[in-house]
């Protein structure tokens, strides 16, 4: 029995055979079990040496049993190894990293610009009702001026807003004079009916600004953009502020900068002008629904198109590149800003 069970384990090649030579052999109903059980019916003779003999052959067995299931179970993990082995030495994958969008990138800047001035950020909200867009922009219902921004409207009273200047209201309405005079620009997108040409898009972005305190005069509106396009362009372009209007602002101005870089020999029909903002003096009437004293306060305001400063900056023939999603395009701006 013993030889057998021997030459059974010996080429058994998985660890469950060994177990079912260890239960048929040491299990309960296993043949050597039996066998123990059987001594009580032994002549006391007899008891001794089987007794002695089923004790050694079980002990045999299992350690044949323990060895085997051993040997069996470093098979198994070398195989599991070899299989998993990792090769160091193959190259990596790389992975794609995304960049920041180029018009992030100049809102950043603008951004950064304006806080070093100690203005607030604040961000405002695409959806607007009628009344912050307009009406307390002073462009009540039947305002002729209201076409100058076609509006995409979501019900009567709420729209996409047109311009960031919605959040001039809301800043005001917020701040405590008490503490100070109000410094902030509020950037985000914009939308309206606009046909999309090289420099108009139907969605495209404004950064508004707002400065309202005591004694702020147009020479300060002129110093703050100046200090801007000074940062974010070099002196390379010229910089010009024409008459305008807005219903919220008087006097109103619009600013342009050139597309090319000039200088004191560049003859003026060689100029390329680009309008990038409009801006002006707070309207009283716009500081009164603010229920703020026109006599005691007054303010400038600005918005100007971060996406044509974009197109100055970086040489952007058509604003159209900025929403197409084409990589080719967006990953040329991966290494600035
Ligand atoms: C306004 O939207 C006024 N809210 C600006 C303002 C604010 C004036 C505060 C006075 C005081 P305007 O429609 O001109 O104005 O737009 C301002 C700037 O947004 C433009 O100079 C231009 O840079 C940009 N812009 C306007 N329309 C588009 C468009 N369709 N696509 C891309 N940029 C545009």
């Amino acid at each position: 029995l013993n030889k057998k069970i021997s030459a059974e384990i010996d080429h058994s090649t998985n660890i469950d055979l060994v177990e079912n030579i260890r239960v048929h052999l040491l299990g309960k109903k296993g043949e050597l079990t039996k066998i123990l059980k059987g001594l009580k019916d032994l002549t006391p003779s007899e008891k001794p040496v089987v007794g002695q003999l089923a004790n050694q052959i079980r002990t045999q067995l299992e350690a044949e049993i323990a060895d085997k299931k051993n040997s069996l179970e470093e098979l198994k993990l070398n195989a599991k190894l070899a299989t998993e082995k990792i090769d160091v030495t193959l190259p990596g994958r790389s992975f794609q990293i995304g960049t920041k969008h180029v018009l992030q990138q100049i809102q950043d800047q603008i951004e950064d610009h304006f806080l070093s001035q100690g203005f607030q950020v604040m961000y405002g909200h695409e959806i607007e009702t009628d009344e912050y867009n307009f009406e307390r922009m002073n462009l009540p219902k039947d305002h002729p001026a209201r076409d100058m921004q076609d509006t995409f409207y979501l019900t009567p009273n709420t729209l996409l807003r047109t311009q960031t200047s919605a959040m001039q209201a809301r800043a005001m309405d917020q701040h405590d004079f008490a503490s100070g005079p109000l410094k902030m620009i509020s950037p985000g997108k914009v939308y309206r009916r606009d046909n999309d040409d090289a420099t108009h898009s139907h969605q495209f972005h404004q950064i508004e600004g707002l400065v309202v305190g005591r004694k702020i005069t147009l020479a300060d509106l002129k110093g703050t953009l100046q200090a801007l396009t000074n940062e974010l362009f070099g002196r390379g372009h010229a910089m010009r502020f024409r008459q305008s209007y807005f219903p919220f602002t008087e006097p109103s101005l619009e600013v342009d900068i050139s597309w090319n870089i000039v200088d004191d020999q560049t003859a003026a029909e060689d100029i390329e002008w680009i309008e990038v903002l409009g801006a002006g003096m707070v309207h009283p009437n716009v500081l009164k629904m603010a229920k703020i004293d026109s006599e005691k306060y007054s303010g400038f305001a600005f918005g100007l198109g971060p996406d044509r400063f974009a197109m100055i900056k970086y040489g952007i023939d058509d604003i159209r590149h900025f929403y197409l999603d084409d990589l080719r395009f967006l990953k040329q701006f991966s290494q600035v800003g």
